[in-house]
């Protein structure tokens, strides 16, 4: 997420910690290349204004230069204000005290609304809701089977009938909620290329008729500026109460992140970081930032490991990462959990220095690859197992026919586990020194 724009950041504050006494003058140029990095990364050209002119202020008002880590003060200021552009505190999904909650999603077309639906139902579900999909989008023949699809694949209930109008299948679905006890209904409604009166009147009367509570806006971070725009002209007819930015795992560049509060005044309550129903996060602007700036995201990891792991064995990892003395059957072990945790690299990303691991060929977990892999680590001796350097040309022979694979296959694995040992010892550089949970803050070090 937003790689490019955490590596020009990078760079402008190393070279701030480069001079050994800070001038005003270095602290204009940095704003002047941080002002340009905002801008490449397609941040709205009056948010990123106000924002130097804010972080400029305080870093000339706040007795920075005299202080004794001037560019850490400066490097704070930066993350103070990026997680007030991203609203500053979590923003939470508001339900009705009468069931059900509607919760509307709105949206351009193919910004990511019925796959959304489908992961909101998912994440409602893991919370003790039971929620409800619904389509309005009675124009396009295909809609209504496709979040039918959705809801099967995600194992979610869903209300579909033929009536023909947007209101009616809507009305007809809160009725079932209310006679079968689903406290939430969650409404597709049907997307266009480009924002065009019909909708927005289709929309603002299934509003005005149906009551949401949430009018969620749906937006593909990829699409930047356009988002955005798109953003401000449905929250202005609709009174959007929130948005979720879908299709961050991608290479989305931050403009639209960063803009879409400040151009709406409208938090940001989910972000979409993958294709699986599993891939909704609630939206953190402090976490953000964090992996904006490098810092990683050490609590969205730890969540994600505490729902995969048990926290015995998490400490024993812990442990063993420490000491970097992990083996191919840690390994093993590790890439089963993994498996559950999501796709290797998502989880990666969230690790602080992430950016500097980048180019490494690791492995990408489904369930055929690790069957292979556990094959092959099961076909090693113990010894093997507890040292992988030992392991041969004539023992890879041995292991690829014990497993059914190949030399080749064997010596990928070998070469991957050497990675991530490598990766092990260079994320234990980066947060030497701390223990427990480490906010692991590299920007903070020295100066
Ligand atoms: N990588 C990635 N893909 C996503 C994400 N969310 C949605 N998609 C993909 O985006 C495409 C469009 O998603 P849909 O859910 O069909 O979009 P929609 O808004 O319902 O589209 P219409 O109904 O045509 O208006 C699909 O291929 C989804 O898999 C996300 O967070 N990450
Ligand atoms: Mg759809």
């Amino acid at each position: 997420m937003f790689e490019r724009l955490t590596e020009r950041l990078e760079q402008v504050f190393k070279r701030l910690r480069g001079y050994g006494k800070l001038k005003e003058h270095h602290i204009d140029e940095a704003l002047r290349q941080i002002r340009v990095v905002l801008l490449e990364a397609d941040v709205n050209f009056k948010v990123v204004k106000e924002f130097i002119a804010k972080v400029k202020e305080k870093s000339l008002g706040e007795r920075v230069l005299e202080s004794f880590t001037p560019t850490q003060q400066v490097v704070k200021i930066v993350r103070d204000e990026l997680i007030e552009l991203l609203g500053g505190e979590k923003s939470d999904l508001i339900f009705s005290s009468k069931a059900p909650s509607i919760l509307m999603l709105v949206g351009l077309q193919g910004s990511g609304k019925t796959t959304t639906a489908g992961k909101l139902g998912k994440w409602l579900r893991k919370r003790n809701h039971s929620p409800l999909l619904v389509s309005t989008d009675v124009h396009r023949p295909a809609a209504q089977e496709q979040l039918k699809v959705v809801a099967e694949e995600s194992g979610l209930p869903v209300f579909s009938d033929n009536s023909s109008s947007p209101l009616k299948v809507c009305f007809n679905s809160v009725k079932i909620a209310k006679r079968e006890g689903y406290d939430v209904v969650v409404v597709d409604t049907a997307g266009r290329m480009h924002v065009n009166k019909e909708l927005m009147d289709e929309l603002s009367i299934l509003k005005k008729e149906i009551q949401p509570t949430e009018v969620l806006f749906v937006a593909d971070a990829m699409t930047g500026q356009d988002a955005v725009r798109s953003a401000k002209v449905f929250n202005e007819s609709l009174d959007l109460t929130g948005i979720i930015l879908t299709k961050l795992d991608g290479d989305a560049r931050g403009g639209a992140a960063l803009s879409i509060k400040s151009v709406t005044e409208k938090p940001i309550k989910f972000i979409g970081v993958g294709e699986r129903y599993d891939d909704l996060e609630p939206f953190y602007p402090e976490r953000i930032v964090s992996r904006i700036l490098g810092m990683g995201d050490v609590l969205s990891l730890i969540e994600k490991a505490e729902a995969a792991i048990d926290r015995k064995e998490a400490q024993e990892l812990e442990e063993k990462i420490r000491n970097e003395s992990f083996t191919l059957e840690d390994f093993q072990s590790q890439l089963r959990h993994i498996g559950k945790m999501g796709p290797l690299s998502q989880i990666l990303s969230l690790f602080p220095g992430s950016t500097k691991l980048k180019g490494m060929d690791l492995p990408d977990v489904n369930e055929a690859d690790l069957k292979r892999i556990e094959a092959i680590i099961n076909s090693m001796t113990r010894e093997e197992r507890l040292n992988h350097t030992i392991i041969n040309g004539s023992r890879r022979k041995r292991i690829a026919r014990g497993s059914g694979t190949s030399v080749q296959e064997v010596n990928r694995l070998l070469r991957q586990f050497a990675q991530t040992k490598r990766m092990i010892k260079q994320l234990n550089l980066i947060s030497q020194g701390r223990r427990g949970i480490k906010l692991p803050l590299p920007f903070f070090n020295g100066n």
